[in-house]
């Protein structure tokens, strides 16, 4: 499938479960997550993340009826067999190796495979948010930030970078839904997608509300199934970003 494809159908995303290789996932957790109606499936983390690691967890959800992407926070995520390979660069990296440094290194090792890894993959800005966060202390985040800040970063994403994702990356926390705001305002044909702290069914519509496509993953692997089911639901029945004030 052509990479403008998946930028096309992911359009539709408003829901998607984040599965970790590096943490648990029960049978019954897994079950959940496949009947919970998300959109879609994303194999990613921050810490631990191993071939085959990776590997192992694709094969446990695909064929399942969901599409999966890889998000390839390290090349040891680049695994074959994915429906698509989100690729971050993180825009308030403290470190610039997370920025581009980390992808010139991975392209040039790519080799002969590169044709058809560039026909699934789809670029994600990333705003790192949460400073306490695995992924802050990785990338030395320059974080928190204000909105007018945030902002700035969510239009060079799309004004400079042609992002065709934005990720407001809060991992672990409840975000500030003020700064979400201000972000989503600012963008046009990026979509934004936002990820950290939804616990349940109220965080959710409240975030659904101000982004294109809501991203949940503790949950997924510590919670009830059901309350993971009741996040998709109220995602579901809240009009998103781009349909309150169409831009794109
Ligand atoms: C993490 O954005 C995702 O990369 C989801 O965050 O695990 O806090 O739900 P949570």
């Amino acid at each position: 499938m052509l990479a403008d494809t998946w930028r096309e159908r992911l359009k539709g995303w408003r829901h998607l479960t984040k599965l970790d290789p590096d943490r648990p996932l029960d049978g019954r957790r897994r079950e959940g997550v496949l009947r919970s109606g998300t959109d879609a499936l994303i194999i990613g983390g921050t810490q631990g993340i191993t071939m085959p690691g990776v590997r192992a967890l694709l094969e446990r959800v695909s064929g399942c009826g969901l599409p999966v992407a890889v998000e390839v926070s390290s090349p040891a995520a680049l695994v074959l067999g994915a429906d698509l390979y989100l690729v971050p660069f993180v825009l308030n990296a403290g470190d610039p190796y997370w920025l581009v440094g980390a992808h010139q290194l991975a392209l040039r090792d790519l080799g002969d495979w590169r044709s058809e890894f560039w026909q699934a993959v789809v670029p994600e800005a990333y705003l790192v948010l949460n400073p306490d966060s695995a992924v802050a202390r990785l990338t030395r985040a320059i974080a928190p930030l204000g909105a007018e800040e945030a902002e700035a970063y969510g239009r060079c994403a799309e004004g400079l970078f042609g992002a065709p994702v934005v990720y407001l990356e809060y991992s672990g926390k409840y975000g500030d839904p003020r700064l979400v705001a201000r972000v989503g305002q600012a963008l046009g044909r990026s979509r934004l997608f936002y990820g950290g702290g939804i616990d349940g069914p109220e965080r959710a519509a409240e975030m659904a509300g101000l982004v294109d496509t809501v991203v949940v993953g503790n949950l997924a692997h510590e919670g009830e199934p059901r309350l993971l089911a009741e996040t998709v639901a109220a995602v579901r029945s809240t009009a998103g970003r781009s349909t309150r004030c169409p831009m794109s």
